[in-house]
């Protein structure tokens, strides 16, 4: 409804659509996108089709058109839904969070980015140091998290390899005042491909040459030099003993990664003491450590004893390797601690500074569906299955709040409810998850395939699970390996092969007892569980799922208090060309971002509503009672007037301050007929200012 562009831009809400089918929503999605339209929205939320080119689209006009300005007065833009998170939040003092979803590459973390720095623009107008110190601590948070979380994939050059979730808090001016950050499943980079992390960490391969502190060889991350993300860690306030153990580990890691085994009749060797001797300077430990924990794992008996147990070629390449990525993932996640320390709220008192809100901004990877789907799909699809659950519950709840506030009669219409999937996924005792961990703690060799056969076995009956067995004449499916779910967006089919492995921890706990041994305090303080003697450590770790599903019931948990606002992104082609549009990737995308079911979720009301005075101000040239103004007794009656001139008082509902419309059709008259009057009214005005009239 966006005022400011005509109909040749196609349909500036995907809620205005006469229909409701994916034919309708791809040619509006592409005619825009063509026209250069990259935003459309869809009711309070906004899709975004990656241009992949820069517009001229974010300078200081732009930012200043959107401040303080209701959703429908400008064409969509994040900035549009970012200042309706704001106005909520500074108005209402509502806890808001904006929901940024879609795949790799298809332009999340640049319209995060994007959303900040509005933020950042709008807020703290009187320049208080205090206040402009927290944005800027904020703002380059994102370079550090980018440059250590990044790396090039063949998806997208700076693709995050987490999700994170960013609270920004607010004092009662509307200023921020500090924030919190979030992440979510580094481990998909780690266990995906640590080579890809390698590489993108340029660290000189020769080490003699590692050289952590010296002369600033490394930049993990092409984008950002070494140079930026050294000032920004100093910014954020790293001290220098944080910096260089960064480094130290950073270092670490590349020797880990070079490191070999070789089996001399019986027993494993490390091959090159050199670089166990440089591993040991690194970590601050004797050399001789390194070497127990690379080639021994330390085992409780069931009599309680505890024996040392040499490891095979096989296994001591498998703990180098977990013990490689789970450096990495400490230290990011060491790191994210450490900001969120600094940036933390201090000294808030609500007596004298009024109440605290939040917005917070989750930019978080969207449905994947590849040829081949591992654990590592599963596990995002069922967190988008979470956002969607929550999305059904929390714009229902928000149009019933506003409903009722406004004293209208709910009405509804129906549309998907995904909870029964959440729960195929995350159901005690009978969900696959709950399968799953069964399988990695019972004891003896379980499989993937005898994994799969229990899951079958609980999971059979229910109607967006099967499997080659359940379905045996589907052939798109393998036997003993395969099993789809039937997801909101879609079918998809996963191979059970190394679920059970990626489940696990494959951490030994010898591995952090030599990192909590370390004399480096800045590495022990990452591996507090390294002081776990092995006859401590808990004998049913929890599983990868497990703790991912923790950290998404959270996450879920802190959004759910929030008014939510949503950015859906949708990669336009996989050739990084600003001129293409691939018709059946967008609308595969568009399929799984669930927008078809967004568009009627927002429509199972009132698709429009405005505020009287508003309302008027825009129509009121188009009612002979209103214009040029009203004689009424309240701004209510004039919309009356207008609404039943135009003889669409059947598709209204009236509220305390707003005007509901249910159909958009009424609401295109109405800017039909106002774009039509508009040049006889310009034309009127001329006159009226040369003095002809
Ligand atoms: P992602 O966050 O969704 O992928 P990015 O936000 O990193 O994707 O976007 C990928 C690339 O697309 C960027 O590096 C830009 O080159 C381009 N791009 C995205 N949005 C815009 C925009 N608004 N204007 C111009 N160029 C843009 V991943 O992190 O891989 O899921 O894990
Ligand atoms: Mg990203």
């Amino acid at each position: 409804m966006a005022v400011l562009e005509g109909l040749e831009f196609g349909k500036s809400d995907f809620v205005l659509l006469d229909e409701v089918n994916i034919e309708q929503f791809m040619e509006n999605l592409k005619l825009r996108f063509e026209k250069a339209r990259i935003y459309t929205f869809i009711g309070e939320g906004v899709v975004s089709v990656n241009p992949y080119k820069q517009m001229d689209i974010y300078g200081k006009e732009d930012i200043n058109a959107y401040r303080g300005r209701e959703l429908y007065e400008n064409p969509p833009h994040l900035y549009a839904v970012a200042d309706a998170a704001y106005k909520a939040m500074k108005r209402r003092a509502k806890d808001t969070c904006i929901v940024v979803s879609g795949e790799s590459g298809a332009g999340k973390t640049e319209a995060s980015k994007y959303i900040m720095q509005y933020i950042a623009a709008i807020t703290n107008p009187s320049q208080r140091a205090e206040v402009e110190s927290v944005k800027n601590v904020l703002l380059k948070s994102n370079c550090v998290l980018e440059a250590f979380g990044n790396a090039k994939t063949n998806r997208n050059d700076n693709s995050s390899r987490f999700g994170k979730y960013m609270d920004i808090n607010f004092n009662f001016n509307g200023d921020p005042t500090g924030g919190h950050i979030n992440n979510y499943l580094l481990e998909k980079l780690l266990r995906g491909g640590s080579d890809d992390m390698l590489k993108s960490l340029h660290l000189h391969n020769d080490p003699a040459n590692y050289v952590y502190t010296r002369d600033g060889a490394t930049s993990y991350n092409d984008r950002y030099s070494h140079n930026a993300v050294l000032s920004a860690l100093n910014v954020i306030g790293f001290s220098e003993e944080e910096i260089h153990s960064i480094y130290r580990i950073l270092g670490t890691i590349l020797i880990l990664g070079n490191l070999q085994f070789e089996t001399d009749r019986e027993s494993v060797l490390v091959v090159g003491m050199e670089d166990v001797s440089h591993i040991a300077e690194l970590i601050s430990t004797e050399p001789n450590n390194v070497t127990k924990s690379l080639l021994y794992r330390t085992v409780a008996t069931g009599a309680g004893e505890v024996i040392e147990k040499g490891h095979s070629e096989k296994e001591a390449c498998f703990g180098r390797d977990a013990f490689t990525k789970a450096l990495y993932e400490r230290l990011f996640g060491w790191i994210v601690s450490r900001i969120n320390a600094v940036i933390e709220v201090k000294d808030y008192n609500p007596v004298l500074h009024g109440k605290n809100t939040v917005i917070g901004v989750l930019d978080i990877y969207g449905f994947e569906i590849f040829d081949n789907n591992s654990f590592e799909q599963f596990c995002i699809n069922y967190c988008n299955e979470k956002l969607q659950q929550l999305f059904i519950q929390l714009i229902l709840c928000q149009e019933q709040d506003e409903y009722k506030r406004e004293g209208i009669t709910w009405q509804h219409i129906d549309y998907f409810n995904n909870q029964i999937i959440v729960d195929l996924v995350e159901q005690p005792h009978k969900g696959i998850i709950s399968v799953l961990d069964e399988a990695c703690l019972s004891v003896g060799k379980v499989t993937d395939t005898v994994c799969l056969e229990s899951m079958d076995a609980k999971l059979g009956q229910h109607p967006h699970y099967t499997s080659r067995k359940l379905a045996p004449s589907d052939k798109t499916m393998e036997f003993h390996r395969d099993f789809r779910i039937r997801h909101y967006a879609g079918d998809v089919t996963y191979s059970v092969e190394g679920f059970l492995d990626k489940n696990k921890d494959p951490l030994f706990q010898d591995f952090k007892r030599l990192m909590f041994n370390s004399s480096n305090p800045v590495m022990k303080e990452m591996w507090p569980d390294g002081q776990l003697s092995i006859t401590e450590v808990t004998k049913r770790p929890l599983t990868a799922a497990t703790l991912f599903k923790n950290s998404i019931v959270a996450l879920v948990e802190k959004l759910s208090c929030k008014e939510p606002y949503y950015v859906r992104c949708i990669k336009p082609n996989d050739m990084k060309s600003p001129a293409l549009f691939d018709d059946a990737r967008c609308q595969h995308q568009v399929a799984y971002l669930g927008l078809l079911e967004n568009v009627r979720v927002r429509r199972a009301g009132f698709a429009y509503r405005q505020a009287y005075t508003r309302f008027l101000q825009r129509y009121k040239m188009t009612c002979e009672y209103t214009w040029p103004n009203h004689l009424m007794g309240t701004d209510r009656e004039a919309v009356e007037a207008i609404v039943t001139q135009h003889g669409f008082q059947d598709d209204v509902a009236y509220g305390h301050t707003k005007l509901f419309v249910r159909t958009p059709k009424s609401l295109f008259t109405l800017e039909q007929e106002r774009a039509a009057l508009i040049p006889v009214l310009v034309l009127f005005l001329q006159k009226v200012w040369r003095g002809a009239l």
